[in-house]
Parts: structure tokens; sequence; C-alpha cells
């Protein structure tokens, strides 16, 4: 019998809001590769193609809804994977991750956290639409080595100019998402993050003076 094939397989359960199908192709894609490729060669792709084929009409909005729903919990799953792994000394540095007020583009993000846990960081994922407050709060009571704000939209970032302009007095903060750019990340005292996640990582988790990741995971 001819294998199955997993991304067709996946299409085929999102079209049909066949769960089990759609659920099943996508552990396929995603069990047992090092979390980075799948992220870079699987999810973003996936959620890119979404984006084709939801802008051109094949698909519609509840298969949209259906497909993020589907793709955060497997995502949400993975984090298990990384939480036992030993690590060097005694303290993981700790990142703050949310989108702005409003802003309820969160998956990239939770890739972003992902790729930071599996460095041995550990984080606090707030996701969509959190008032900069709370993220305040958070950052302050976690200690926060590094805090991750990414938005779409650039006027949800620059709503938020004063709050987050005193977070980055703080901590570090990073803006990251389409609407994150030079220029707002100036005015907020942030620091930009690269689109591509893994070239992002080299900006928040720091390098070995021979261009190693200094990841505090031991291998
Ligand atoms: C899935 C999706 C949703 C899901 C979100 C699921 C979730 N929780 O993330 C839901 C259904 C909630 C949604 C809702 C809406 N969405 Co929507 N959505 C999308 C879709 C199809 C995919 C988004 C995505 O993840 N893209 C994939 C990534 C790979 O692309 P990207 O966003 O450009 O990100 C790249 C970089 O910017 C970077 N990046 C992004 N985030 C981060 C974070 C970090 C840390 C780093 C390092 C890098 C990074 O990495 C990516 C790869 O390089 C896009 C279409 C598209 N083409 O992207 C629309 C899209 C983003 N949505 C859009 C809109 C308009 C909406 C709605 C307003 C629609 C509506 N009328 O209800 C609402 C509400 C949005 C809101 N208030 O925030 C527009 C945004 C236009 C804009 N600039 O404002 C888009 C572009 C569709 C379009 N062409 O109109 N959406």
């Amino acid at each position: 019998m001819e294998a199955r094939q997993p991304l067709p397989d996946l299409w085929a359960g999102i079209e049909g809001f066949d769960e089990e199908q759609a659920d099943g192709a996508l552990v396929g894609l995603l069990w047992d590769v090092p979390l980075a490729e799948a992220i870079e060669r699987v999810v973003i792709p996936f959620l890119e193609d979404l984006g084709a084929r939801w802008e051109e009409g094949s698909l519609s909005v509840a298969h949209e809804h259906f497909a993020s729903d589907l793709l955060r919990r497997r995502l949400t799953a993975l984090v298990h994977r990384h939480e036992l792994l030993p690590v060097q000394g005694r303290r993981r540095p700790r990142a703050v991750l949310a989108c702005p007020p409003g802003e309820r583009h969160d998956l990239v993000l939770l890739c972003f956290a992902l790729l930071l846990g599996e460095h041995g960081w550990r984080t606090t994922f707030l996701g969509a639409d959190t008032p900069i407050d709370s993220v305040a709060r958070t950052a302050r009571r976690a200690d926060a080595d590094a805090v991750v704000i990414a938005s779409t939209r650039t006027s949800r970032l620059t709503a938020n100019r004063e709050a987050l302009a005193e977070l980055a007095g703080d901590h570090p903060v990073y803006v990251a998402g389409r609407g994150a750019d030079v220029e707002v990340a100036r005015v907020l005292g942030a620091r930009l993050l690269p689109a591509d996640l893994v070239a992002a990582l080299e900006h928040v988790v720091p390098r070995h003076r021979d261009g190693t990741p200094r990841s505090v995971v031991q291998r």
C-alpha cells in the first residue's frame, strides 16, 4: 500500500473539517523532527499557504479558525518535549512573550517561545491581546531577561508607546512581526527582531566566541 502523504492529508482534513485526519497528518509532519526544522519547514509555510488560500477565497474564515486552533494545540503540546531537558547552572534565562492590545496573531510568537524553550529558556507566553501593564507586571515578577512583543500592525505598538518605552527601560524589549520596523523600535527604545525565527533567536540567545548559541541546555 502506498504511504499516506501528510501534507495533502493535512489540507484534505482542514478542507473537510476532519479533525482526526488533519491532526494525524500534522503529528506526522512534526513528530521526531528537530524543532527549528519543523517550524521553518512545516509551520511557517503552512501559515503562509493558509493566508494565501484564505486571501484567494479557496478557504473560508471557518477553515482558517479551525486550522489555527488545531495548530495552536499541537504547538502547545510540543512545549512539554523540552521541559525535562537538563540545564547547566541553576537559573534559566526567562522571557515573557505577548501581543499588544487588539492584536490576535500570536501563532508565530508561540513558535518563537518554543524555540527559546529548546535553548533552555523558561518562557511565559501571554499570547494575544495583552495589556502592556500586565506584560510589565509579569516581566517584573519573572525578572525577565527578554520581553518579546509581536504585532501585525505598527499602530498597535505606537498606541502603547509610553508603556512600552517604560518597559524597555526595565527589561530588554524586542519587537517583531509585520508591524515592527526600525523606526518603531527606535521610538520605543526596543530592539527589532528579523522576520526569520532562527535568525531572531540569535539576537536573543547570546553566542559563544566560536559562534555557537549560548544555550543552557546540555546535549
Ligand atoms: C491565521 C490568521 C489569523 C488568525 C490568527 C491566529 C493566531 N492566533 O495567530 C485569526 C483568525 C485570529 C485572524 C484574525 C484576523 N486577521 Co488574520 N491572518 C491570519 C493569516 C491567514 C496567517 C497569519 C500568520 O500567522 N501568517 C504567517 C506568518 C508566517 O506570516 P507573517 O504574519 O507575515 O509573519 C512573518 C514575519 O512577520 C515574522 N513574524 C511574525 N510574528 C513574529 C514574531 C516573532 C517573535 C518573530 C521573531 C518573527 C515574527 O515571521 C513570519 C515569517 O517570516 C494572515 C494571512 C497571511 N498571509 O499571513 C492573516 C492576516 C495577518 N490577518 C489579517 C486580518 C485583517 C485579520 C482580522 C482583522 C480579520 C477580520 N476582519 O476579522 C482578524 C483580527 C486580527 C486582530 N485583531 O489581530 C491581515 C492583516 C493585515 C494587517 N497588516 O493588519 C492578514 C495579513 C490577512 C490579509 N491579507 O488581509 N487572522
